[in-house]
Formats: C-alpha cells, sequence, structure tokens
C-alpha cells in the first residue's frame, strides 16, 4: 500500500513525464504566415519536481509544494550543440523571476527544464527581480544574456512600495552553464528596457536596441525602438540613442513598444519582430510585429507592415497579466525554419513555426499603416480591384479554350 507521500510523488512524476513528452502539433489552417501549436511549450507545471518538492518522506511527508511556481514565459532562445534552447523567465509564487534554460530536440515539443536554474552574479548594487533575457550570438564569439534588471526606486516617497527603476543587465556565457555579469547599461535614460545586443559590429562598434523610458511603466515623451552604440560590453555606455521605430498614435505600438530577441540576417536586409502596446478599457494590449531594416545600416527601417503580426488569441489571452502577446527569442535553423518563442498574458511559453521566405514575404508585401480608417478602406479597395483584374484576366485567357469546346 502507497502512503501519501509516495501516491503523490507517483502521480505528479507520471502527470509532468506525459506533459513534457506530449508531441505538439500544428493548429490547422492557420494564416499562411506562421504556424501556431496547439500545446504552451513550458508552463509552470514544466517545473522540476525537485525544485518544488523536498523529496525526503521524513522531512515532507505529505509531498507538500515547498516553493511554488506561478509561470514561464518571456524566453530568449538559441540553437547551440544541435539543442534548441530556451532561457526561459520564470516566476516563484514569491513573484520573483529568474532565469532557467529549457532544452528540446526539436523546438516545438519535449522542452525540458536542465537540473537547475541559472545562478545569474549580481553586481555591487543587487537585482531585486530580473527578467526577459534577450540572448544573442555575437560575432565577438561571446553568448550575451541582456536583460531587465529592477531594483526599488531610491526616490520613492515613505510609504510607496511600488516604484521602481528598470535598467538593462547585461552577462555573457560560452554555454548558458557559467554567467560572467559586466556592469549595467549606463544611458541618459532615466530608464531602460527591452535593450538587445545587434548580432554583428557597426563600424567596429557594438550597437543596441534601447527602449528610453520616463518611468517603470511609462515610456512617456521617450519610447519607442532607440538605436545607440558603445565601444564595449564590459563597460557598455550609450551616449546617443536614436529612435529608430517611434511610438505613434491610433497604432498597435501608440502607448510603447519594444525590440524583441536580435534580429535574423537576411537577404533583404535585417528582420525584427517587436512588441507594440496600446490601451484599452480592459487595460494594456500587448501585440507582436515585425519590420526590416537596412542591411548596411540596420538603424533605417525599409518595410514595416500595418497592425500586428501575431496577437493573443483564445486562452491566451487569460493569465496573469492577460491579454499580452511577448517575445524576446527566436531560432533561424539551417533550412530556414524560423521558431518563434512567444509568451502569452505572462504565463506560459508557446511557439510558432514560419520560414524567412514567408516572413520577408508578410514584411515586403503588407501595407503599411495608413493610419487613417480611409486609408484601409482604400487598401482594401485596391486589393479587390486587384483581385477582380486578375480573376477577368484568368477568365479572358481560358475564354478561347471554353469557344473552341463549343
Ligand atoms: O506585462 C507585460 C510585459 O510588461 C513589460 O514589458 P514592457 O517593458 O514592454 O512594458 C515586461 O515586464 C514584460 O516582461 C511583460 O511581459
Amino acid at each position: 500500500m502507497e502512503n501519501t507521500f509516495q501516491k503523490r510523488q507517483h502521480a505528479l512524476e507520471q502527470f509532468q513525464a506525459e506533459l513534457i513528452t506530449r508531441k505538439n502539433e500544428k493548429q490547422p489552417l492557420g494564416n499562411g504566415i506562421y504556424d501556431r501549436y496547439k500545446y504552451p511549450i513550458l508552463t509552470s507545471q514544466h517545473a522540476p519536481l525537485a525544485w518544488r518538492y523536498d523529496l525526503n518522506p521524513e522531512t515532507n511527508p505529505y509531498f507538500m509544494e515547498r516553493i511554488g511556481i506561478n509561470a514561464v514565459f518571456n524566453a530568449g532562445a538559441v540553437k547551440l550543440n544541435g539543442r534548441y534552447l530556451v532561457v526561459a523567465r520564470v516566476e516563484g509564487n514569491d513573484r520573483k523571476s529568474f532565469f532557467a534554460v529549457a532544452e528540446s530536440p526539436n523546438g516545438t515539443d519535449n522542452f525540458r527544464f536542465w537540473e537547475k536554474p541559472i545562478t545569474m552574479p549580481e553586481t555591487e548594487n543587487p537585482d531585486v527581480n530580473v527578467y526577459d533575457m534577450r540572448v544573442v550570438r555575437h560575432e565577438d564569439g561571446w553568448i550575451y544574456g541582456l536583460f531587465c534588471t529592477e531594483r526599488k526606486d531610491p526616490a520613492a516617497h515613505p510609504g510607496d512600495e511600488s516604484s521602481a527603476v528598470a535598467q538593462c543587465g547585461i552577462a555573457r556565457t560560452r554555454d548558458l552553464v557559467s554567467w560572467e555579469r559586466l556592469p549595467d547599461l549606463k544611458s541618459t535614460s532615466p530608464q531602460q528596457r527591452n535593450v538587445v545586443l545587434h548580432p554583428e559590429f557597426i563600424n567596429g562598434k557594438y550597437a543596441l536596441y534601447t527602449r528610453p523610458q520616463d518611468s517603470f511603466i511609462e515610456a512617456g515623451s521617450r519610447g519607442g525602438i532607440g538605436w545607440g552604440l558603445t565601444d564595449s560590453m564590459e563597460n557598455a555606455v550609450v551616449d546617443d540613442e536614436a529612435i529608430i521605430d517611434p511610438k505613434a498614435y491610433h497604432t498597435v505600438y501608440e502607448v510603447k513598444n519594444g525590440q524583441g530577441p536580435a534580429p535574423i540576417k537576411t537577404d533583404k536586409g535585417w528582420l525584427h519582430l517587436a512588441h507594440g502596446v496600446r490601451n484599452t478599457a480592459a487595460g494594456l494590449r500587448y501585440v507582436l510585429y515585425l519590420f526590416l531594416t537596412d542591411l548596411q545600416d540596420p538603424s533605417k527601417v525599409i518595410a514595416k507592415p500595418g497592425g500586428f503580426f501575431l496577437a493573443p488569441e483564445g486562452e491566451e489571452r487569460v493569465g496573469d497579466v492577460s491579454n499580452v502577446a511577448f517575445a524576446n527569442g527566436w531560432i533561424l535553423d539551417g533550412d530556414g525554419t524560423v521558431f518563434i518563442y512567444y509568451a502569452s498574458s505572462d504565463t506560459r511559453l508557446h511557439v510558432a513555426t514560419s520560414t524567412v521566405g514567408q516572413l520577408l514575404d508578410y514584411v515586403l508585401n503588407t501595407p503599411a499603416d495608413g493610419l487613417r480608417s480611409a486609408a484601409s478602406v482604400e487598401q482594401i479597395n485596391q486589393l479587390v480591384d486587384r483581385n477582380k483584374a486578375y480573376i477577368q484576366s484568368k477568365k479572358q485567357a481560358l475564354a478561347p479554350e471554353l469557344n473552341g469546346a463549343n
């Protein structure tokens, strides 16, 4: 007869083994741009039992959870030694986030966390919370992790326990196991979030996508995706941030936006994935969008479809922070497949797959935001007219055949 401890342990082990090894399935139909998958690839339930349970029946007779994991979401991603690795934001019941690597043999399922979360060294000014790592394999040979480091605002009024300062934390590694912490980014902006390292040198310098902002949540008078250069990552300083992709009135990035993962290099330009935020009566809505920048000058936007590329859908719309799609990781495979790791509602991590060819087609052939309702109608009318003309031409081409048949 199994006791409580054994029963619970066996049931949980079995549940988790089935969850982790479950085959993922492409959802039918899709939009032709990318394919979503049926199951999230990581959830709080994927966290190893050894992180959460005391496995000794003498000290944990009820097989009780000792350390709860609340959510697994926004993940950086990189392919290393043939394995698809994500560096997820794992959030405990205590609200603290940390980073943990999970690996998969195929990029779409069987994601399994490594034995322990990442032990990220602290700076002299310890981080209170860290999240949203962008993992970048730089041409200098290092793998960099840039992430948000959050600390209490030293200027907060007495009794204000919410005001915080967000800055860009920087670390580097060769294997995602041992990390060397470097000083946080210094810039002229009071706060920074969503800072991403460009994978190549620009005129011998490191290039950073930034998101200057006035306060912790509000981009305020700043905002937009910025671009700045620094001589070194060991003491990263950006003195000048040029806004290359601004927020704009009545768009899906009206309140704020931010670079997702590092851009993918293609023969048509650098392909960028970003998130845009707008306000609604139900709160902020986060969606993903794409744009393309010039191969020689990655700070120059050369194509940008209007609207969102991916928005939270169905169950994705509900979670700890509902109505959020966020992505800070994608992997380009040798055959041109792109694995887009996006999280929903600050709760779970998903994958969608596409190809460079499809994403470039989307970016280059989707109309830009016309910024007015009349312009949107005009775009539809133009498409309808082109379709009519095409169908007419096909009919005319077939007409002689049909006449001959008569
Ligand atoms: O809660 C939604 C997102 O909010 C922040 O993103 P941003 O800086 O663009 O507002 C981050 O906390 C992010 O992790 C979170 O998903």
